[in-house]
C-alpha cells in the first residue's frame, strides 16, 4: 500500500494513557447501580447483568500474572475516526496481560461473527493500522445481531478459536445488541464477556459516565475545517447563502459543536425545534427572517448549519414518522407487494387524516425517504433525505412572496452542501487517537478482570491524558424502554442535545449577533503536530460540559 507523508510519520505517534494504565492496577467498586429509567422493565430483562457497580482502575503495586486470552472484536455500525486505535489499544492491552494472548477479528461488522468471517489480528496487521483513520482493517456492518440463533451461530465459532471475550465497538443500537448478548452468554454459562465501546461521530452516546463517542472530535474537526473555508469563499464573494446539512442522524451535537467552532449566521437544532413545536414553516420563516435583515444591511450572503435529523424532530413529521412505524412494521408483507408507483397513494389511503394530508404534502423524494428506506434498527435514512434543499427552496419561496408585498429587496443565491461521510474516516486527532487507544486498552483491562456487561469508560478526558480515569461503565445502567418496529424494546438512552446544557446555552447567547454581523470563525484543519494549543484540543462541546 502506498502510504501519503502524513501517514508515515502519523504511524510512530504513541497514544498517550491513563497513568492506571500505564503499569500494575486494580479495580475499584463504586454503589450498585440502576438503570435511567424503567428499572423493574430492564432488571427483569437482564437478571444477570442488571445492577452491577461503575468500576475504576487505579494504580496498583500488586504484580498479576494473567492467563493468554483469546479476544474477537467486531466494529458495527457507521465508521468513526479512531477505530483502528480502539483495536490497538485491545491488541497491545491483550498482550500486557500475556504476550500469547491472541485477538481475532471479525469480518464486515457483527454479520461476521454470524457467518464465521474473520482474521487473526497479527502484531503486523496492528501495526499497519496505528492512528489512521477508517474501519478497513476489518471493516464493519450494520446487521443487527439479536436473535438466539444468531447469539448460538457466534458461539460455535468462538467455541472453536477458544475465545474467551467479545469486544464490540459501535453506538448506541450495537451497545443495546452487545449487553442483550452479554446477558444472554451468562445466563447459558458459556463463560464468555461481551464489552462494548462507545463510538460513533454523531456523540449521542453519552451519559454522567460516557463523556463523548469517539469520532466525534475528528468528525467535528473536518466539517469545521470546511465550514471555515465556506465561510471565507462566502464573506469574499458576499453572493451565496450556503445550505449546510451536517450528518448525525438524530442529535444535533455535530452542527451545535460546528456552530461553537465557526461561528455561522444560522444553526438549526432540532431538539429546540421540537421543543418549541415549530412547525417547517416556522423553520423556514426563522431562516427568511435572518436572511431579510441581513439583506436590508446589504448582506446578500450566509451561511445556515442543519442537522440532518431535523425532519424526524420536527412535532408533526414525529408523528407522521411514528405511525408510519408502526403501520410498516405491521404491513410489510403487504406493502412490499404494492407497485412502487402506487406505494405513495397506498400510504396516503391508510395514515390517519392528519398523518395522510402531511405525507401528501411532502415532494416525492422526501416522501419516498420518510415511507421506504429504513436501516437494519428501523432507523429512518436521514442522511439521505436533503433537507439542505427544502429548506432554501421553501426559503427563496417565502423571499419572493415578501418581495411581492414589498417586504424584502435582497437578492437570494443559494449552494447546498452535505458533510458527512468525508469526516466519518478522518485520520483520528490527538484526542481521538489517544482516547481510542485508551477504551480499547481499558477494554482488555475488563477482559482481564473477568468483567461482562460492561462499557468500557475513560472520564475526565478535558484534563491532560495523563489524569483520565479508565474503567467500566455496566451497559444496563444506560438503559430505558423504548417503541422500536411496534415494540417496547430495552435501549440504550440516546442523549440529545439538552436545551438547559452548557453548549446550547452558550450558542443561544451569541447567536443573534452571528445572525446579524458576520463573525465567522476559520478553524483550519486539524494538526498532528505542534503545541498542545493546537493540536490538543478536546471539542468546545466537551470543554463547556465539563467545565
Ligand atoms: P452510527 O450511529 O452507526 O455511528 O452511524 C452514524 C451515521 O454516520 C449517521 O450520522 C448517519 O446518519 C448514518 O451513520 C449513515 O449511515 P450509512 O453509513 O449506513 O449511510
Amino acid at each position: 500500500m502506498k502510504k501519503s507523508a502524513l501517514q508515515i510519520a502519523r504511524a510512530a505517534y504513541q497514544p498517550k494513557l491513563p497513568k492506571a494504565l500505564k503499569g500494575s492496577l486494580k479495580i475499584q467498586e463504586g454503589a450498585p447501580t440502576q438503570s435511567v429509567a424503567d428499572q423493574d422493565a430492564i432488571a427483569k430483562l437482564f437478571p444477570n447483568t442488571y445492577g452491577m457497580p461503575v468500576l475504576s482502575f487505579i494504580e496498583s503495586n500488586e504484580v498479576k500474572n494473567y492467563p493468554a486470552i483469546n479476544a474477537g472484536v467486531i466494529l458495527s455500525g457507521g465508521q468513526a475516526p479512531g477505530g483502528h486505535n480502539v483495536i490497538a489499544g485491545l491488541f497491545d492491552g491483550l498482550k500486557a496481560l500475556n504476550k500469547d494472548s491472541r485477538l481475532y477479528g471479525f469480518l464486515l461488522g457483527p454479520g461476521g461473527l454470524v457467518d464465521h468471517k474473520y482474521i487473526e489480528l497479527t502484531q503486523d496487521i496492528i501495526d499497519e493500522y496505528r492512528n489512521t483513520g477508517g474501519f478497513d482493517i476489518i471493516g464493519s456492518g450494520r446487521t443487527k445481531l439479536e436473535t438466539e440463533d444468531q447469539f448460538d451461530k457466534g458461539l460455535q465459532i468462538i467455541k472453536e478459536l477458544n475465545i474467551k471475550a467479545l469486544v464490540i465497538i459501535g453506538g448506541d443500537d450495537s451497545n443495546t445488541n452487545a449487553c442483550v448478548l452479554a446477558e444472554y452468554y451468562k445466563k447459558n454459562n458459556t463463560g464468555v464477556q461481551v464489552i462494548g465501546c462507545p463510538k460513533t461521530i454523531d456523540g449521542d452516546l453519552k451519559n454522567e459516565m460516557i463523556e463523548t463517542s469517539f469520532g466525534f472530535d475528528t468528525a467535528c474537526k473536518v466539517y469545521s475545517e470546511v465550514i471555515g473555508n465556506i465561510q471565507r469563499d462566502c464573506n469574499s464573494a458576499k453572493k451565496y447563502w450556503h445550505f449546510i446539512k451536517l450528518m448525525g442522524r438524530s442529535a444535533s451535537h455535530i452542527a451545535l459543536e460546528c456552530a461553537l467552532q465557526t461561528q455561522p449566521n444560522i444553526c438549526i437544532i432540532s431538539e429546540e425545534v421540537e421543543a418549541k413545536n415549530m412547525s417547517l414553516d416556522d423553520v423556514v420563516t426563522y431562516i427568511a427572517k435572518i436572511v431579510a435583515d441581513r439583506a436590508a444591511q446589504g448582506n446578500n450572503f450566509g451561511t445556515v448549519l442543519i442537522p440532518e435529523g431535523l425532519i424526524e424532530f420536527i412535532p408533526a413529521m414525529k408523528r407522521l414518522i411514528a405511525e408510519l412505524n408502526d403501520f410498516l412494521a405491521h404491513n410489510s408483507n403487504e406493502f412490499a407487494m404494492i407497485k412502487k408507483s402506487e406505494q405513495r397513494n397506498y400510504i396516503i389511503n391508510h395514515l390517519s387524516s392528519e398523518n395522510s394530508a402531511i405525507y401528501a404534502s411532502l415532494p416525492e423524494g422526501v416522501a419516498r425517504q420518510l415511507s421506504l428506506d429504513r436501516d437494519p434498527h428501523g432507523n429512518v435514512q436521514v442522511s439521505l433525505i436533503e433537507t439542505e434543499k427544502l429548506l432554501s427552496e421553501m426559503v427563496s419561496k417565502k423571499l419572493a412572496e415578501w418581495k411581492a408585498e414589498g417586504k424584502y429587496n435582497g437578492k437570494f443565491a443559494a449552494q447546498h452542501h452535505f458533510f458527512g461521510y468525508e469526516g466519518r474516516c478522518a485520520a483520528p486527532s490527538n484526542f481521538d487517537a489517544d482516547y481510542c487507544y485508551s477504551l480499547g486498552y481499558t477494554a482488555a483491562m475488563l477482559i482481564g478482570e473477568g468483567k461482562t456487561g460492561y462499557m468500557s469508560s475513560v472520564r475526565n478526558t478535558t484534563k491532560p491524558a495523563d489524569q483520565w480515569i479508565a474503567g467500566g461503565v455496566p451497559v444496563t445502567m444506560m438503559m430505558n424502554m423504548e417503541r422500536r418496529h411496534g415494540e417496547m424494546k430495552p435501549v440504550i438512552q440516546k442523549a440529545l442535545v439538552k436545551l438547559d446544557g452548557a453548549p446550547f446555552k452558550h450558542f443561544v447567547a451569541q447567536r443573534e449577533q452571528w445572525a446579524k454581523e458576520t463573525c465567522y470563525v476559520y478553524p483550519g484543519p486539524i494538526q498532528y503536530f505542534g503545541p498542545t494549543e493546537v493540536c490538543d484540543q478536546p471539542t468546545e462541546t466537551l470543554k463547556l460540559e465539563q467545565a
